[in-house]
């Protein structure tokens, strides 16, 4: 975003085409001046991340034209901007991206292969960005780059935490959180917009008076005061000129040194409010799921969405217009309840600073707003505590009270003396200790609710909004999540790609839906064992990582199959290891057994706090290390865990599976996304009728995918007439074997305690139905198996899969978002030199004083 502040007079500069010039000279020399000039080093003392950094910045200097007319195109044409809220962005390393979509990537390869330096070194020099959880946080920014590459005018808001998702060592078996110092050699993605700091108050109180019109106002006297300094980085669109802005906001104290209190000797409550402030931004949440309902979560969630929406609100009056129109000029799109707080928000900035009528301000509240929920798990759905909410944000609890009390008005007069219902549909739960229901005042305070994937959505209406649907169905809508083909196929898989292009050319990567065109060439012999070739180089790669990171030799023909999510009970990784040691087992009982070669790599990360999820990562290493170190096995079977699973990772796992792991119980998981980029890398799916596994198999042909266990309405069912795991481990004697087995310490030389929490839980509860799925999964499993034997057959599938997964692009959810919930156009952007070599700098006639 231009700064909008102090203008710089006319400047005469002369400057090279050296940042924007594409030749491989310029390239090189831009490199060399950037390492000077930029990092002010010369060759024989830099680093690799000296290297990386000119890099980084002669690749931004090539976006910043495209960056800088975006901006201005949309501040000189009355565009409707998607304003995109999330509390997470899981981005990944920018630079292999921006070469890609930039269309430069082999030029600067020759540059840099040309200066001596390998590309895919100074390429793993980059800290990914982990400011994110997981699906929900990778969606934000798979949904940023579409906006970009289908030209949508839109910004990104979300909060710069200092440190992001921890990196996850594996010490002894166990889960080992470092801190994510992503920041330390700093990031030249990003630029500090300082002028455009904003204030957000925080706490104290609120007194009400009577205006000179008459009206009841209230007015909040905060006791804190935090600035909001918001850091811009460009979000580049696919062989497109837009480059559009994801803003993230740090906090840090409006005074960062108060010399009244140091003067009275009170050094350290000096610097209390720079540490309280700056704490605001420091660290991601590292949940995902269960909620902690810690006080500084409300604060970063308010203080990012307060942010942002002043920020939309200067923008607004800075182009002349009056807020009565906000909602035609913004589409806010709430990415889960995390950033609700900014529908009460809206509504204190409209009614309180900008002297809106209540009505007038709901109603352009509602049109303003969408949201998106993406988990039906009870506990994680948001609930404040009243005093904890009404302590940070007194006012903001007045107005929630206020809607609270119009909005049942409403429902009484459709539902007369219907008290359950209103109880039901209430702000506030009142059942018990007081809390506000922030997916309540989402729904109210929005005009479209969606889920994520179609059962998601349906779950939504029939059974967690179920209230609400009853009253508004026309506000609800299923849209199905999507990934970017960009970053999860063409930069993960090149050598895919280049086959792919090379058949049909390459317009499938703006068009997904084009890939049908490849259904034809899976009946071609030749195809497929070019298909296969490109799948085991990929394997090989994969293979060479995961023994230089773990020192465990796997084998690229063995069948890969690959389970890579966040750790949780409800995606049953520990469903998978039981398995594990049943083919193991069956190995033992039979070294004849002709099944082939497998190799299961797991990854993912559990919320620090989450003692089953950390015990579900110490049963797959300590599996791994039986079955990896006996020798009965023959390297039939290898277990892996690899550590530290990321966006960077997911780059590296996606295009090597052969089967993919999406074996959620029914009904948990809303949609999954990691499920797509297998599929569109080729792997075939073993999964459950849970999320967008259901339309994955729907669009690939349930021929071509290993279906199991229990139907979300059969889990429904069956917990409703009571489930008794027991009686299917008593009931099964191969399920018993494989608990025993557990039970009695042999996975954990003979420690019988170890893993008693876990055999405990699915013996007596079992509340994701493990037991109850197991067997149909063995089958399923062992239908695999004797798929992979036929690889022609196994081949042709892969092809279908690939070839049928054009739903899946983000771009197709992009399209449904602007059509029926945002109504926003496409805005292209024509290129106008900022710079003229030969006539200086062109200031644009802004007219802003
Ligand atoms: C408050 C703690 C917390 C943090 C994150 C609660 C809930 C969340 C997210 C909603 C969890 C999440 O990432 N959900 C995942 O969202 C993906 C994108 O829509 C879906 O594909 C996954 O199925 C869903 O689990």
């Amino acid at each position: 975003m231009i700064s909008l502040f102090n203008k710089p007079e006319q400047a005469n500069l002369k400057i090279e085409d050296d940042r924007t010039g594409l030749e491989i000279d310029t390239l090189r020399r831009a490199l060399a001046d950037n390492l000077f000039y930029n990092q002010g080093k010369f060759p024989e003392i830099a680093t690799k991340n000296d290297y990386y950094m000119a890099l980084a910045y002669t690749v931004r200097d090539r976006l910043l034209q495209r960056w800088l007319n975006t901006t201005q195109t949309y501040l000189d044409k009355d565009v409707k901007l998607v304003a995109y809220l999330s509390a997470e962005f899981l981005l990944g390393p920018h630079l292999g991206n921006n070469l890609l979509n930039l269309g430069i990537y082999d030029q600067v390869k020759q540059a840099v292969t040309a200066s001596g330096l390998d590309l895919d070194e100074l390429l793993a020099q980059e800290e990914e960005p982990g400011l994110g959880n997981g699906g929900l946080g990778r969606l934000a920014a798979c949904y940023m780059e579409s906006l970009a590459t289908l030209e949508i005018p839109a910004i990104g808001y979300g909060i710069r935490y200092e440190f992001g998702i921890f990196d996850q060592e594996i010490r002894d078996g166990w889960q080992v959180e470092i801190t994510d110092k992503w920041l330390q050699f700093g990031n030249p993605w990003e630029l500090a917009r300082p002028e455009a700091a904003v204030m957000v108050k925080l706490g104290g109180r609120t007194e009400s008076y009577i205006d000179e019109n008459g009206h009841y106002q209230s007015r909040w006297i905060p006791d804190r005061v935090v600035k909001g300094i918001p850091y811009d980085t460009p979000i580049v669109g696919y062989r497109v000129n837009t480059a559009n802005t994801l803003r993230l906001w740090r906090a840090e104290a409006p005074e960062s040194f108060d010399f009244q209190m140091f003067n009275v000797g009170d050094y350290y409550g000096a610097v209390d409010q720079k540490v309280y402030s700056e704490n605001l931004t420091k660290v991601l949440y590292p949940n995902d799921e269960p909620i902690q309902g810690k006080q500084l979560r409300l604060e970063q969630q308010y203080f990012f969405v307060s942010c942002s929406l002043q920020d939309m609100i200067r923008m607004h009056l800075y182009t002349g217009k009056n807020l009565d129109t906000f909602h035609t000029r913004f589409a806010v799109q709430l990415n889960d309840t995390h950033p609700a707080i900014g529908i009460a928000e809206l509504m204190r900035l409209l009614v309180d600073e900008h002297h809106f009528p209540w009505e007038t301000a709901w109603e352009i509240t509602q049109q303003t707003f969408g949201f998106t929920n993406h988990t039906l798990l009870p506990e994680a759905l948001e609930k404040w505590p009243i005093d904890l909410f009404g302590s940070l944000l007194p006012r903001h609890l007045e107005i929630i009270y206020e809607i609270n009390r119009r909005f049942l008005d409403q429902v009484r007069l459709k539902y007369l003396g219907d008290d359950a219902r209103l109880a039901r549909l209430s702000l506030i739960d009142e059942s018990g200790p007081r809390y506000v229901r922030m997916a309540h005042l989402a729904c109210v305070g929005s005009h479209a609710i969606n889920g994520v994937a179609a059962l998601h959505s349906e779950l939504l209406k029939r059974d967690t909004l179920r209230d609400f649907y009853e009253l508004w169905p026309e506000k609800f809508s299923n849209k199905t999540n999507g990934v970017t083909p960009r970053r999860w196929i063409a930069l993960s898989n090149p050598r895919m790609t280049a086959l792919i292009t090379q058949k049909i050319g390459d317009r499938w990567l703006t068009h997904l839906e084009d890939l049908r065109q490849l259904e034809p060439f899976a009946e071609n012999a030749s195809f497929r064992q070019e298909w296969r070739q490109i799948k085991r180089a990929i394997k090989q790669d994969l293979a060479a990582y995961i023994l230089a990171k773990t020192g465990i030799a796997v084998n690229p023909d063995s069948l890969f199959d690959i389970q890579v999510k966040r750790i949780h009970e409800y995606k049953r990784q520990h469903l998978n290891v039981l398995h594990i040691i049943t083919l193991y087992h069956r190995l033992k009982q039979d070294p004849n057994l002709d099944i082939p070669p497998r190799t299961f790599i797991f990854g993912g990360k559990a919320a620090p706090g989450y003692f089953m999820a950390k015990l579900i990562i110490k049963l797959i290493t300590s599996v791994a290390d039986v079955v990896n170190h006996d020798p009965d096995m023959r390297d039939r079977l290898k277990v892996v865990f690899l550590p530290d699973y990321n966006v960077t990772l997911g780059q590296r796992v996606y295009p090597a599976a052969d089967l993919s792991e999406q074996i959620s119980t029914a009904g948990k998981e809303a949609s999954g996304t990691g499920n797509m980029k297998f599929s569109m890398n080729g792997a075939l799916t073993i999964g459950t009728l849970d999320g967008a596994n259901i339309e994955i198999r729907e669009e690939a042909g349930a021929e071509n995918f290993f279906l199991f266990g229990l139907t979300a309405q059969e889990v429904y069912d069956l917990q409703a007439r009571g489930y008794h795991p027991w009686d299917y481990y008593q009931g099964n004697g191969q399920l018993k074997t494989v608990l025993d087995l557990l039970a009695g310490g042999y996975f954990s030389h003979g420690d019988t305690q170890l893993f008693r929490p876990l055999i405990d839980s699915l013996l007596y509860h079992d509340p994701f139905l493990l037991l109850a799925d197991y067997q149909s999964y063995i089958d399923c499993q062992e239908m695999v198996s004797q798929a992979y034997k036929d690889q022609e057959k196994w081949t042709r599938m892969s092809i279908l899969n690939t070839a049928r997964m054009g739903k899946f692009s983000s771009d197709r959810a992009i399209r449904e978002y602007c059509e029926e919930i945002w109504h926003t156009q496409a805005v292209p952007i024509t290129l106008k030199a900022y710079v003229q070599a030969d006539a200086g700098l062109r200031v644009p006639n802004s007219g802003v004083k």
